[in-house]
């Protein structure tokens, strides 16, 4: 998987394609995952274009506690007070096929253990 630094994701921060936008701050955009695997799917992004969780940096430490505080905030905007999974997939055997950090917020059923 190539890791250009240039995605989808990029064109929906820049607003050249539609998305579901649900958070937007100066640091992390928050919109709906366009295949939903939860009745609630969202997705975190950085607007800084990191393009894995394992390329993150000691200089991303703050970026990076942000995200995981805007993803309680989204799960909480969005109604999950039973609980909610995030879930950050990493690199070809994370799963990973968008190659632009992000946080996956899956809620509204009950997750299983463990994952696929
Ligand atoms: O997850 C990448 C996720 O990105 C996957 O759940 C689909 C989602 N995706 C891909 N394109 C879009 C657009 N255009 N809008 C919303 N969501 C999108 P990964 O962890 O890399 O497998």
């Amino acid at each position: 998987m190539s890791e250009i630094t240039e995605t989808i994701f990029s064109r929906i921060i820049r607003r050249e394609i539609p998305a579901d936008i649900v958070y937007e701050d100066d640091l992390a955009l928050a919109f709906k995952d366009v295949n939903p695997q939860a009745p609630v799917h969202i997705l975190v992004i950085p607007k800084e274009p990191i393009a894995k969780l394992a390329d993150a940096e000691s200089k991303d430490h703050a970026l990076m506690g942000h995200l995981l505080l805007t993803a309680k905030r989204v799960a909480q905007q969005a109604g999950l007070e039973n609980g909610y999974r995030v879930v950050i997939n990493t690199g070809l055997d994370g799963g990973q096929t968008v190659y632009h950090l992000h946080l996956h917020i899956l809620g509204g059923r009950h997750m299983k253990w463990p994952p696929g």
